[in-house]
């Protein structure tokens, strides 16, 4: 049996071989069982943990998406991870963080494992239109201006279906489902940060990740069912219509059936047939 096939620890001796990065994942919090790597990753920002510090771990015990909904995993089979950043962004524009970091991972399923991912509007990433890693972004402020954002990503690199919780199986898929093999969660994390890395400093040198985010979105131009929610939505809004684009803070636009535009910050999107 290759080494693969078995579930084991992150090796991250493996991970830092492979980096390219200047201050990504230079640090590495590790841990093999935790509640959730996002929320050590908050405590750790509060406390300005260098930019680009990494919490990872190989199980959580409260892994969680928006809306404090779920994260499942297997221990050691995929990769659950937080980011730190302070980006000189307004709390507005923190979704370009999730944009950065989905278009990395979008990235490194092609490099490494030479597979086509899209993006699904707001913070999925699909192959095979099936859900194969989530992003959460969430956000420090300091009086009106952002502190820090941490980006939590899980991706299901090497579960099998046959691992996989009754409320996932039918949307969801892993790497190695895809592939027809076990893939190194080393080297896909190392092509992960790297990315990060280079998208990251791209933006700060004024190059909004809007475009190529828009660009790799099956959301768009699709007929679409969204469940709001946005802070500001009344309970349970949704609509339906026409998705026609984003606009710079991530916002998906609606175009209804009455012929009005809608913005939607947050949401739930359903595809439906046309
Ligand atoms: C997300 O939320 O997709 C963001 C998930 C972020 C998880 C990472 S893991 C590391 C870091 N630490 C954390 O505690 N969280 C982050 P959302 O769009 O709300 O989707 C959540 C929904 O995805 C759940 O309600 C399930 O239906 C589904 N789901 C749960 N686990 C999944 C998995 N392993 N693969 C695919 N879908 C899953």
């Amino acid at each position: 049996m290759n080494r693969n096939d078995m579930a084991h620890p992150l090796e991250l001796a493996q991970v830092r071989a492979r980096l390219t990065t200047d201050y990504v994942g230079r640090e590495i919090v590790y841990r093999a069982r935790l509640g959730s790597t996002n929320d050590l990753a908050q405590e750790m920002a509060r406390q300005r943990a260098p930019e680009g510090t990494l919490v990872i771990a190989d199980e959580q015990t409260a892994g969680r998406g928006r809306l404090g909904r779920q994260w499942l995993s297997p221990p050691c089979t995929n990769l659950l991870m937080s980011l730190i950043f302070y980006p000189l962004l307004a709390p507005a524009q923190a979704q370009r963080m999730t944009m950065v970091c989905a278009l990395a991972v979008a990235d490194a399923l092609g490099l490494v494992a030479g597979l086509r991912a899209d993006i699904k509007w707001p913070n999925d990433i699909l192959l095979r239109e099936k859900k194969v890693a989530g992003v959460l972004t969430e956000l420090g402020l300091q009086g009106d201006a952002l502190a820090y954002t941490v980006v939590g990503i899980g991706l299901n690199v090497n579960v099998q279906i046959s691992q996989m919780p009754d409320l996932i199986r039918q949307t969801a898929t892993s790497v190695a489902i895809e592939k027809g093999e076990p893939v190194s969660r080393e080297a896909l994390l190392a092509a992960i940060l790297n990315g990060v890395e280079r998208r990251y400093e791209r933006m700060r040198q004024g190059e909004s990740p809007v475009d190529e985010w828009g660009a790799r979105l099956a959301t768009l131009g699709q007929r679409v069912h969204v469940a709001d929610m946005s802070a500001d939505a009344t309970t349970a809004e949704s609509w339906e219509g026409w998705a026609e684009r984003v606009d710079d803070d991530g916002a998906l636009w609606l175009r209804l059936d009455d012929g009005t535009a809608r913005r939607v910050l947050a949401g739930d999107v359903t595809l439906r047939a046309h």
